[in-house]
């Protein structure tokens, strides 16, 4: 009996070494290899967070999906950094593969922050070190922000959400969430479609919350030909006078945009007013 005992302890003393000596073969192995390829990408669940390494010459991809119903808001990518000299590789594609934007690298030990504006899509992310001969590990989620004002969509003439204003003064809230101009053609506009009386004039005011938002104005008639184009400065309120010279009522389109600041605030009110 005691030497069977023995032979127990020494087995388990035996598997004991086995698994710390495979351990320390691969410390940066991670649950979710291999994914070194688009086609081997690990789904992620959105608002999740995972951990996980990379080896050297370690490629990491993810696949995630956005559904907006056509709303367009945030995804937001954090990735933590757990090592103190990996300098992680971030790269994003679309659902064919097509990369988005260039390849972001972050500082050695620091980790990346990635908005990602998007209406709805399916998305991979490539994780890579920078210069393959570092390894350590991080973690990664992303979560759809659900950032955007409730008046959506309401980003173009026809759009199901613009705002009909039919009495003034009249006051609203929103939010921009992604840059919109003339340079962010699918950004986050606001529209405001509105009925100016003959022989009168509307004052249209726009006041950004943040200090850092810059934003655009543009006027349209009621053939959605461009009257009027109005950009501020970083903070700046911007305002107009809609003019109707004729004796009869016409209805015009105000198109507001904005490009936001470091700080991503992009709240603003917006008032109609005589
Ligand atoms: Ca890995
Ligand atoms: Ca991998
Ligand atoms: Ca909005
Ligand atoms: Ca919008």
């Amino acid at each position: 009996m005691k030497s069977i005992k023995k032979t127990l302890i020494l087995c388990l003393s035996a598997l004991i070494l086995f698994l710390n000596a495979c351990e320390k073969d691969d410390p940066f192995k991670d649950e979710y290899e291999s994914n070194n390829s688009k086609s081997e990408a690990t789904d992620l669940t959105l608002g999740s967070q995972i951990s996980a390494s990379l080896a050297k010459g370690d490629h990491d991809w993810y696949y995630f999906t956005i559904d907006n119903s056509g709303i367009i808001d945030i995804a937001l990518i954090e990735i933590t950094n757990n090592s103190s000299d990996m300098e992680i590789v971030f790269s994003l594609y679309d659902d064919q593969g097509n990369q988005l934007g260039s390849s972001f690298t972050g500082n050695a030990g620091t980790g990346l922050n990635i908005r990602l504006s998007t209406r709805d899509g399916s998305y991979y992310i490539e994780l890579s070190e920078k210069s393959g001969d570092k390894e350590g590990h991080y973690s990664l989620k992303v979560t759809d922000q659900n950032a955007n004002d409730d008046n959506e969509p309401d980003d173009d003439f026809s759009d199901s959400k613009v705002r009909i204003i039919t009495s003034i003064p009249a006051n609203f809230t929103g939010t921009i969430v992604a840059d919109a101009d003339a340079n962010n053609t699918y950004g986050d506009f606001e529209f405001y479609k509105i009925t100016v009386n003959g022989n009168c004039t509307v004052n249209v005011t726009v006041t950004p919350t943040g200090s850092d938002m810059e934003l655009n104005m543009e006027v349209f008639d009621e053939n959605k030909d461009s009257i009027e184009t109005i950009t501020g400065g970083e903070g700046d309120v911007v305002r107009t006078v809609i003019n109707n010279t004729e004796l009869y009522d016409l209805q015009y389109y105000v198109k507001l945009g904005g490009l936001l600041g470091d700080s991503y605030n992009g709240d603003y009110s917006i008032t109609f007013d005589d």
